[in-house]
């Protein structure tokens, strides 16, 4: 029998799920502390292994035939939970957690892709992803293919007999470009194509691209969904349980091993209660600082998916909840400008990453999206001099504070 043959699956928390709203579940789903002597919070399985109650049992457990746990490798209790979690929230059939981000994307990846497939990518991609596909999956005997997929038609174009996923990240970082989810989901499926959605910015919260039609929703849990920037981690959810099994059997078991600490499935849990009450005031946040830079007579262009300049603001409001809480653009001093405010910045911290309690700063070009060269940079429309900020959860009064202090000595230092 081949490892995806098996007829094992995520096994099931024993407890009821509690129905309800997103944010019940988020908190709810799952467990009932009746069955964990009364326990609030779901214990913390940190064991590698599971004993057998006898041999017979053990090779149950490796035929698939048996629903126990075995190796945290391949499921472990506490994972488990949080798995059913995010499945219920994205409204998926089954989901897999990853030691990071990049595990979830690249353990998807080479479970669904053979020797001769392509991928059809969109051409604004975290940069790592970027890397993954061109410099990593090319290497195997796939063809990557990058078309603007902010015009579904030009995924239409392309599609061929050998596309066998399409991926893109609505909004897109860095540069917040949207994705049309339901148009290019259709379009791919027409196709005999699965459409992998990376909805790491939004989280479930804020988007659902398995309502909307993609077959694969991934996330870097390192962000919002975890919430502190206190751990690594990722997920890929899926509309298709039988997916969400070959995933967890090849991708993760085999080809990656990109295991996640169960110490950290707990503090994502923890994370997941406040989710939706961060991103309300992530959003919220967001958008005055938005209006602040948009009104400012320093910036060139601010990209921000809830300002009604923004090239798609109604896909946007048709596609999101709210409009998150990141935010890119450019001052009319290009490169040199940009830098100037980051060093200026006293409360807003430099640094990658994204979806903390803190306010974030960073440079593209020279940081998140160094593995694009300055030609498929120029290509995607990430500037030299475009800045990306991700709002945290301060005080609105003290972030607007310190980027009017930082736009202020951007001015000063301008020639006249
Ligand atoms: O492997 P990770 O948990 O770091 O997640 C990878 C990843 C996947 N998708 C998106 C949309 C991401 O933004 C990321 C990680 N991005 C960070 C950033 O843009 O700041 C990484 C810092 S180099």
């Amino acid at each position: 029998m081949k490892a995806n043959d098996l007829p094992f699956d995520a096994i099931p928390p024993a407890a009821k799920p509690k129905a309800g709203g997103f944010s019940t579940r988020a908190i709810h789903w799952g467990y009932n502390p009746a069955d964990h002597n009364g326990a609030l919070v779901p214990p913390l399985y940190t064991s590698s292994t599971f004993a057998f109650p006898d041999v017979a049992y053990g090779a149950r457990c490796f035929a698939g035939t048996e629903p126990g746990y075995f190796y945290t490798r391949i499921s472990n209790p506490t994972l488990a939970l949080l798995e059913a979690r995010l499945a219920s929230l994205e409204q998926g059939a089954g989901a897999v957690v990853f030691g990071s981000g990049m595990g979830a994307i690249t353990a998807t990846m080479w479970s669904m892709l053979e020797q001769g497939d392509e991928v059809l990518a969109d051409i604004t991609l975290y940069g790592c992803t970027f890397a993954f596909l061109n410099h990593g999956l090319t290497r195997f005997g796939v063809t990557v293919r990058h078309v603007d997929m902010t015009d579904p038609e030009q995924v239409a174009q392309a599609m061929g007999p050998k596309t066998k996923v399409v991926y893109c990240e609505t909004p897109a970082n860095p540069n917040m470009r949207l994705v049309d989810i339901a148009a290019v989901a259709a379009i791919a499926h027409q196709g005999g194509a699965k459409l992998i959605v990376d909805n790491t910015y939004c989280t479930p919260y804020l988007q659902q691209p398995l309502l909307l039609g993609a077959d694969v929703s991934v996330h870097s849990m390192t962000k919002y969904l975890g919430g502190h920037g206190d751990l690594t981690a990722g997920a890929a959810v899926f509309a298709d349980a039988e997916l969400a099994k070959q995933v967890r059997l090849v991708g993760l078991k085999d080809m990656t091993g990109a295991v996640m600490s169960a110490q950290d499935a707990q503090l994502v849990m923890r994370g997941l209660k406040t989710l939706s009450l961060r991103m309300d005031r992530h959003c919220q946040s967001a958008q005055t600082v938005a209006e602040l830079l948009e009104a400012h007579p320093a910036t060139a262009v601010v990209h921000f998916p809830g300002l009604p300049s923004f090239s798609q603001h109604e896909l946007a409001k048709h596609q999101m909840r709210q409009f998150g809480g990141m935010i890119a653009f450019e001052l009319k001093g290009g490169m040199e400008a940009g830098m100037r405010f980051m060093d200026a910045l006293q409360l807003v911290t430099r640094a990658v990453s994204l979806g903390d309690a803190e306010s974030l700063a960073q440079h593209p070009a020279s940081m998140t999206h160094s593995t694009y060269t300055p030609e498929e940079r120029a290509a995607c429309g990430i500037s030299e001099g475009l800045v990306r900020l991700s709002i945290g959860l301060e005080d609105i009064e003290d972030i607007v504070a310190d980027i009017t202090q930082a736009l202020r000595c951007v001015a000063v230092a301008q020639p006249a």
